[in-house]
């Protein structure tokens, strides 16, 4: 009997079963009874270890995480395109930097892509992309339809894990197929959203393309922060970084600290008032939580 150990990358998970990348080729892989009895389960984007007996895989070790993305649940993230329609939907700020405050906390790259610049007059004068501006953060325009500027998605992509991420309708999965060239999700009408049962994106999966993965999410609306320490929030926002030395307190939280060179950047539109306004109230949030518990 063959035997060998092998390892790879979960793509895919679905009823028990794990779809390993090794090489050019997907192994369907279960995973052994001892990750099932302490309740551990291989995720899409874990590196793994596999046995494989007779053609068919069992997996034996995940290795260690990077991060893990929990809506969706997915491992080993490097890259976020977080996408966002300029119109239907109108962009929601506190999500979008929600998001971006996901991916600094995970060490994600994020580049934003606004979507769907056919519906709006000048792009540049839109309050979410003059904030965006203001931050350093990348960001590219795209009309994912007509498959404008996919080049330059693509462009970023490298040897990363890249998710899209984003609220619902924004065009992920337009954007995803356009770029893959054949559909691999179902795309759905924003019009029909409402309607039970009419749905779009289900599972995640790793689709490796180029030289790195891909992969395409279901949409959310909310995000859950509760383990953030809110004096921890402001480590999140990349842009406070080159002032807080400057504050008159160290450990400044640049909320109602005398003397706080954000504060004055924000005076000065150095900083945008939208990132400030977002990282005040989410403070606030959190404080409150914290003293509630
Ligand atoms: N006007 C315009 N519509 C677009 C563009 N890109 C996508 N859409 C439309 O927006 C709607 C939603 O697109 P999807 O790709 O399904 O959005 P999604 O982000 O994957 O949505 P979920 O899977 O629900 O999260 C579809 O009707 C698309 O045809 C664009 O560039 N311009
Ligand atoms: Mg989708
Ligand atoms: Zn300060």
């Amino acid at each position: 009997m063959k035997d060998n150990t092998v390892s790879g990358i979960v793509t895919k998970g679905i009823g028990g079963f794990y779809y390993v990348q090794v090489e050019d080729k997907i192994i369907e892989c279960k995973a052994r009874g001892k990750f099932r009895t302490h309740n551990i389960s291989p995720y899409v984007g874990d590196v793994v270890e596999l046995n494989i007996e007779e053609d068919k895989g069992f997996i034996i070790k995940i290795s260690e995480r990077k991060n893990l993305l929990l809506r969706p649940v997915v491992a080993n993230v490097t890259q976020a395109f977080v996408v966002f329609a300029l119109k239907n939907p109108d962009v929601n700020l506190t999500l979008l930097n929600k998001f971006l405050i996901l991916c600094e906390y995970n060490e994600i790259k994020p580049i934003i892509c606004f979507n769907k610049v056919d519906l709006v007059d000048n792009p540049e004068e839109e309050l979410a992309v003059k904030m965006i501006k203001q931050t350093g953060y990348d960001y590219i325009f795209l009309k994912a339809k007509e498959k404008y500027n996919l080049e330059l998605v693509m462009d970023h992509l490298n040897e990363n894990i890249s998710i899209f991420c984003g609220p619902s309708g924004a065009g992920k999965s337009t954007l995803f197929n356009g770029m893959v060239g054949k559909p691999l999700m179902e795309i759905g009408e924003v019009s029909e959203k409402l309607k039970r049962g009419k749905h779009t994106t289900r599972h995640s999966e790793l689709i490796a393309f180029h030289q790195g993965y891909i992969v395409d999410t279901p949409g959310f609306s909310s995000l859950e922060f509760d383990f953030i320490d809110e004096v921890d929030l402001k480590n999140y926002l990349p842009e406070f970084k080159e002032y807080e030395d400057q504050c008159k307190f160290s450990g400044c939280n640049h909320y109602k600290e005398p003397k706080c060179a954000v504060k004055t950047a924000v005076e000065e539109e150095k900083i945008h008032k939208s990132r400030y306004d977002f990282y005040i109230s989410l403070y606030e949030e959190l404080k409150g939580r914290r003293y509630k518990k």
